[in-house]
């Protein structure tokens, strides 16, 4: 039987991983990050059944600054892969504290890599990376070729770790692949994510409940996908003989406009945008009322040029493709959402 060992289990990508992975007969040990409040809602399913957890679902507390009790823990439960997902990920939020994003994504992939390669048995070791790694590029769609061009201090620890991870692949062996994903939502992800934060506005705006939802770019695009089909690209990526770094995205570009446009359709209002820059509303056409502001709060000092990936790579090599498009997405959001019992 297979032995999964993720760290970041408690996050969206960790939580639909360990699904997906119990579903496939793994046995599944998480890294959980200590802290005052419990932060463990997207697995608490998994946990509180009896079935799973402690029999094929297992818990270890631990940061990942400690490197101790990583080592002794992957000593002692000798994962056939390990899934790095933990860290600091929010790209706006590196700015305000880029020393411990750097720890986070950078250092400690570095640290378990040095584990690793003292490990007796050989670890398949998925780092995951992102499409902020090319940040200002020139070139559209990106491939896995494209250079690095990252502008945020999340964006050049993702490239430092996905630089360091390719060379311990081939200086030491180790069966070690980044997975450049861009940008993978669901209900799951947290709320400080642009849409997530669209998907209930859109919701509390067909309420008629609350203030307008403010927002930063909205010219700002992304090629935005359905998390579940990514973490199982990642999944297979791992299962090739010989790892290596694939692009996982959906080939589409989407503004935050156009993604508001289409949460809003989906909670049953219809949008439409008028006035530039900070002072650009998104108004309720029926009523005329305002319900999306610009606040230049949510700006970042530095925004990708356009990050649209080509996954025609992974395509070819693990048949993985999305499905999902970011006007699905927005929809599927919005109903999720509404689903959920208050
Ligand atoms: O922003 C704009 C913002 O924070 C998307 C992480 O998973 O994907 C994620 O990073 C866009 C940006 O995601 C708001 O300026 C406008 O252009 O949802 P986001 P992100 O920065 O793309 C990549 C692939 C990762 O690897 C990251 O870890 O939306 N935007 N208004 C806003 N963004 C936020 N958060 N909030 C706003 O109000």
């Amino acid at each position: 039987m297979p032995i999964a060992f993720i760290t970041g289990v408690t996050g969206q990508d960790g939580s639909y991983l360990t699904e997906l992975l119990l579903a496939k007969g793994y046995h599944v040990h998480g890294l959980v990050r200590r802290a005052s409040m419990f932060n463990r809602s997207r697995i608490e399913h998994l946990r509180s059944d009896p079935g799973i957890y402690n029999k094929s679902l297992f818990l270890h507390y631990a940061d990942l600054s400690d490197a101790t009790t990583l080592r002794r823990l992957l000593l002692r439960i000798k994962p056939n892969e390990l899934y790095h997902f933990a860290g600091q990920s929010h790209v706006g939020l590196s700015f305000e504290i880029p020393e411990s994003t750097v720890q986070d994504a950078a250092l400690s992939c570095l640290t378990l890599l040095e584990i690793c390669r003292d490990l007796p048995n050989p670890i398949r070791f998925y780092h995951a990376a992102t499409s902020e790694v090319f940040g200002a590029t020139e070139e559209a769609p990106q491939k896995e070729s494209t250079p690095m061009r990252p502008i945020s201090p999340y964006g050049c620890a993702k490239a430092f770790a996905t630089q360091i991870c390719r060379v311990y692949r081939e200086a030491y062996g180790i069966p070690v692949c980044s997975g450049i994903a861009y940008n993978h939502e669901s209900i799951r992800r947290g709320e400080n994510f642009v849409t997530h934060k669209i998907a209930k506005g859109a919701i509390q705006a067909s309420r008629g409940a609350g203030l307008p939802l403010r927002l930063g770019n909205l010219a700002a695009t992304r090629d935005w996908g359905y998390a579940p089909e990514y973490v199982e690209g990642m999944w297979k990526m791992l299962q090739l003989k010989s790892p290596r770094d694939l692009i996982l995205a959906t080939g589409k570009e989407c503004s935050v406009r156009d993604f508001s446009k289409a949460a809003y359709a989906a909670a049953g209002v219809t949008l439409a945008f008028e006035g530039q820059g900070v002072k650009e509303v998104g108004r309720n056409v029926k009523t005329g009322s305002v319900l999306i502001q610009v606040d230049s709060v949510f700006f970042r000092p530095l925004e990708p040029h356009r990050l649209v990936g080509d996954a025609s790579q992974a395509k070819q090599s693990i048949g993985w493709e999305a499905k999902t498009c970011a006007q699905e997405l927005a929809g599927r959001l919005v109903r999720e959402l509404q689903a959920i019992p208050s």
